[in-house]
């Protein structure tokens, strides 16, 4: 029996197109900046996302950190969402290892800060305080859903930042998504930032990789950081191959996996002890709570006892990813084995 798997877009399978350009990839030393691969992919990704220059590293953990690394000094304050990947789940690099405060402003539902609350915590000059550098952003935003920051809302925080002297850093690990969702070119949403990462191996469905863009002394520095990270990668056109592939024909396939999260989440709305918003659901992630009487803990695992994987996502929160390995139908069979679930529980 197939195992419908919605813990997340990154369980995607490398395409038969992606394989076949990795075996047929042409590469080099790119610690010498020599893989013709990896160079092409760079170059594209800089173009798709309106920068001077990009940077394939081994993951959007790592693209993130770099972009922290490059625009702080030990002791200065970054500031970002209370429901940011970078503060939830990357390990606190950013503190551990560019010894930066990280400051947090409320994550809306709609995955946006509020900039009224944003200017009132960037620091003053003050001999007491840590000087705020850095303020990111995430787009889509994971931990409230999936959510869609508008090209006004990033133009909006970008001259924010820009009046007190703050570099903007995007996380764009599903920038695509938000991208396919608006209905607009990604560059449209990235182009006021000074730098953004993004993700390959989600939903785009490439086995490794994520790229940062930002300007070229941004580039030429993250290159040495990552090198200092031990992310100096030699051959890496192999997997650089299938990164192309990956942004020039998944992009629009993203559509389908928003439609069915869309589909799931209306089918839940109707499933008695389910809290579900599906008004909410704008991309891949579906956020829902289950019946009272269970934890997310329990229920997930009684999902799981009928091949449906879904992660608990703190609090009463269960996450669902549509990703490629989903179609229609298993979203059909999803919510007939939810429906059984909760008939069960009732
Ligand atoms: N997100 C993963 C992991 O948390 C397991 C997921 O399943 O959603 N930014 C955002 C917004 C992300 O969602 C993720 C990964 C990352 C950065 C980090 O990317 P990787 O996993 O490549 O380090």
């Amino acid at each position: 029996m197939k195992v419908i798997d919605l813990r997340s877009d990154t369980v995607t399978m490398p395409t038969d197109e992606m394989r076949r350009a990795m075996f047929e990839a042409e590469v080099g030393d790119d610690v010498y900046v020599e893989d013709p691969t990896v160079n092409l992919l760079e170059e594209k990704s800089a173009v798709m996302l309106g920068k001077e220059a990009a940077l394939f590293t081994p993951s959007g953990t790592m693209s993130n950190l770099l972009a922290v690394l490059v625009n702080t000094r030990p002791g200065d304050e970054m500031i970002l969402g209370s429901e940011a990947h970078m503060l939830a789940a990357e390990v606190g690099g950013a503190s551990a290892l560019g010894g930066v405060v990280m400051r947090t402003v409320p994550s809306e539902i709609d995955g946006r800060m509020d900039t009224g609350i944003i200017e009132q915590t960037i620091r003053q000059d003050n001999i007491h305080f840590p000087h705020s550098t850095l303020l990111c952003i995430e787009n889509t935003q994971n931990r409230c859903g999936g959510r869609v920051l508008t090209t006004e809302y990033t133009s909006e925080v970008v001259e924010l930042a820009k009046k007190h002297g703050l570099k903007v850093h995007l996380d764009g690990a599903r920038i695509f998504n938000a991208a396919v969702a608006l209905g607009v070119p990604a560059s449209k949403l990235t182009a006021q930032v000074d730098s953004v990462s993004f993700c390959l191996s989600k939903g785009l469905s490439a086995p490794v990789g994520s790229l940062l863009c930002g300007r070229h002394e941004f580039i030429t520095s993250a290159r040495k950081w990552r090198k200092m990270l031990g992310g100096g990668m030699r051959q890496a056109g192999i997997i650089a191959a299938a990164g192309i592939v990956a942004i020039e024909e998944m992009v629009d396939r993203l559509a389908d996996d928003h439609a069915n999260a869309k589909r799931l989440a209306m089918g839940m709305a109707e499933l008695p002890g389910i809290t579900i918003y599906p008004d909410r659901v704008q991309t891949n992630i579906v956020l829902f709570e289950p019946p009272a009487k269970v934890t997310p803990q329990e229920f997930s695992k009684l999902m799981e006892d009928r091949q449906v994987l879904a992660k608990p996502y703190g609090g009463r929160k269960i996450r669902a990813v549509t990703n490629r390995m989903v179609n229609s139908s298993d979203i059909e069979e999803t919510l007939g084995i939810l429906k059984q679930i909760v008939k069960e529980l009732a």
